[in-house]
């Protein structure tokens, strides 16, 4: 397994239009792991292939407290959505920015796993909230892009800062 690279806010790449996957491979299952292990090590509780420069609709999540319980969503797609979450989020790729959005509570999303098969899955709280923001991430869209303004320059200036400290 390898740790891959996460992209950094506003690198141009991260608002690239992820394509489905049409072959269910090695390679696929590879990038996965890939995934999920760097998910694991950041630590984080989702990320999507286009964070780590894979333009493809590949996302992993695991939203539980002991990392046991990953969840693979190849093609995803949300087919029913109802309330309105109110839950703070981060993003690896927005290092120390942490915000609320409006999401929907409960979303229905069908995918299909590493393997090629389909399935549905009903998800409410953390977990609704994390997969409306990894598919948000295959459409080249990242959380901050939501805040007003003023909020997303003071992202662009912390983040502007961060980089002159590491550099
Ligand atoms: O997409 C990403 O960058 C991952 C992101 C997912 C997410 C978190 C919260 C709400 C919506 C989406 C993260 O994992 S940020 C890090 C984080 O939330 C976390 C880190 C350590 C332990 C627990 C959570
Ligand atoms: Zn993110």
């Amino acid at each position: 397994m390898a740790l891959l690279n996460i992209l950094r806010y506003p690198d141009a790449r991260l608002h690239k239009v992820a394509a489905p996957v049409t072959v269910f491979d090695e390679g696929l299952k590879k990038l996965v792991r890939d995934m999920a292990e760097t998910m694991y090590a950041a630590p984080g509780v989702g990320l999507a292939a286009m964070q780590v420069d894979v333009a493809k609709q590949v996302i992993v999540i695991d939203v539980s407290d002991r990392q046991d319980s990953l969840v693979v969503l190849v093609n995803p797609e949300i087919v029913e959505a109802s309330g309105i979450s109110d839950i703070e989020e981060g993003c690896l790729s927005v290092p120390g920015v942490y915000d609320v959005v409006e999401r929907a509570e409960r979303v229905k999303v069908r995918a299909y796993d590493q393997h090629g098969h389909p399935f549905t899955l009903e998800a409410q709280g953390l977990l609704s909230v994390c997969i409306q923001h990894e598919i948000d991430h295959l459409k080249g869209k990242v959380f901050v892009e939501y805040l007003s303004q003023l909020k997303q320059q003071r992202v662009r200036a912390k983040l502007a800062k961060q980089l002159r400290r590491t550099a």
